[in-house]
C-alpha cells in the first residue's frame, strides 16, 4: 500500500519532510501565554522545514494573524510546498492531533490541498497514514474538487476510507478547529471533529501502520495552487492519549477554566491599544479572524448571563 498509487492523492517523491511531531503532546505555535515575550520560530519544529521561506512564524505584533497568542504560522501559496514537520512521534499506535486553521479565503475549486499529513516514516517520506485536504469533497473518485470542503484520507490494508465534511462546517476567513483521533487496530474508528460539530468517524484495518512524524502547511496539491493570500495555523496539539479538544473561545488566562471580566477588559485593551497591547490566550471569541469589540462584548454577555463555563465554549 502506497499512496503513490493513488490517483491524485499520493505525494509525490519532492522530499516531503516529516510533519509535526506530536507525541506526547507539543503545542508548539500556541503554548505561551505572553504576547510579547515570546520569540516565534518555525526552529520549534522537531523535524524542520520544507521550503521555509514561504513560512513566517510570527506574533501579532508582526502583523500574523493568530488564533491563540502569541506565535502563529503562515503559509505562502506562491512557492511550492511549504510546511512544517514534527518527527517527534515514535511509532506510534495512538495518535492524536489538533489544530487551528484559517484558509484565509483559499477556498477555491481550483485548489485542492493537502493541509495535514500523518507519515509513517521519520522523514515523512513514507506512505502517509492519513492526510486531510481542504477544497476537497470526495477525494476518491475522481479527486472532486470543492471550495471550502475537507476530507480526511485514511490508509488501510484495502485502500482507503475518507470522511467528508461539508463547507458549511467550515468558516472560510475565520478560524477552524480540526482534531484527528487515530490508531493502529483491526478494526480502528478513526475520527475527524470539525469545529463544534460532531465526532465524524469511518472504519477500517490500519494494524500495520505506525505514525512517525507529521506534516503542517502547504504539503501536497491535486492541482497547481497559487495565491497572494497564505494560510494561517496556531494552537498545534498532538499526542498519544487524551484528546485536547477545543480550546476556550474568549478566555485570556489559561490559569482559569471560566471566562470573566478580565476577558472582556483584555480584548477590549487589545482593540483600543492600536497595536500596543495584544491579549494572551484565545481573545477570538466568535473565531472570524479578528479580534474586535464584538468579541468584548460577546464574552462581556456570556459572563453577564452566567454562562461562562469553558465546558459550554469549546
Ligand atoms: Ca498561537
Ligand atoms: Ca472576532
Amino acid at each position: 500500500m502506497n499512496h503513490d498509487d493513488r490517483r491524485g492523492l499520493g505525494r509525490p517523491a519532492h522530499a516531503a519532510k516529516a510533519l509535526i511531531s506530536g507525541v506526547a503532546l507539543s503545542a508548539l505555535l500556541g503554548l505561551s501565554m505572553n504576547a510579547q515575550a515570546q520569540s516565534c520560530t518555525i526552529g520549534n519544529w522537531a523535524g524542520g522545514a520544507e521550503n521555509d521561506d514561504a513560512l513566517f512564524a510570527g506574533n501579532p505584533g508582526e502583523g500574523n494573524p493568530r488564533y491563540g497568542g502569541p506565535c502563529s504560522l503562515a503559509v505562502s501559496l506562491d512557492s511550492g510546498f511549504a510546511y512544517v514537520v514534527d518527527n517527534s512521534p515514535v511509532a506510534e499506535q495512538d495518535y492524536i492531533a489538533r489544530f487551528y486553521f484559517n484558509p484565509n479565503g483559499n477556498g477555491s475549486n481550483d485548489a485542492p490541498m493537502v493541509i495535514f499529513a500523518a507519515n509513517e516514516s521519520t522523514d515523512g517520506t513514507g506512505s502517509d497514514a492519513l492526510q486531510l485536504w481542504f477544497n476537497v469533497a470526495d477525494a476518491e473518485s475522481p479527486l472532486s474538487a470543492q471550495a471550502n470542503h475537507v476530507t480526511l484520507v485514511v490508509a488501510t490494508e484495502t485502500g482507503f476510507e475518507q470522511i467528508q465534511a461539508g463547507a458549511t462546517s467550515i468558516s472560510p476567513t475565520g478560524w477552524n478547529s480540526f482534531e484527528i483521533v487515530w490508531s493502529a487496530d483491526p478494526s480502528a474508528d478513526i475520527i475527524l471533529r470539525v469545529n463544534d460539530g460532531p465526532d465524524l468517524s469511518v472504519g477500517g484495518d490500519t494494524s500495520n501502520q505506525r505514525i512517525r512524524s507529521a506534516l503542517l502547511g502547504f504539503v501536497d496539491e491535486g492541482a497547481s495552487v497559487s495565491s497572494t493570500a497564505p494560510l494561517f495555523f496556531d494552537d498545534f496539539d498532538s499526542r498519544r492519549q487524551s484528546r485536547p479538544g477545543r480550546l476556550c473561545r474568549g478566555l485570556t488566562d489559561d490559569a482559569r477554566d471560566f471566562l470573566s471580566l478580565e476577558d472582556t477588559q483584555a480584548i477590549f485593551a487589545e482593540v483600543s491599544g492600536g497595536g500596543a497591547f495584544f491579549a494572551p490566550g484565545q481573545p477570538d471569541y466568535d473565531e472570524d479572524g479578528v479580534v474586535g469589540l464584538g468579541d468584548a462584548q460577546a464574552v462581556f454577555q456570556q459572563v453577564s448571563a452566567g454562562a461562562n463555563a469553558c465546558a459550554d465554549n469549546s
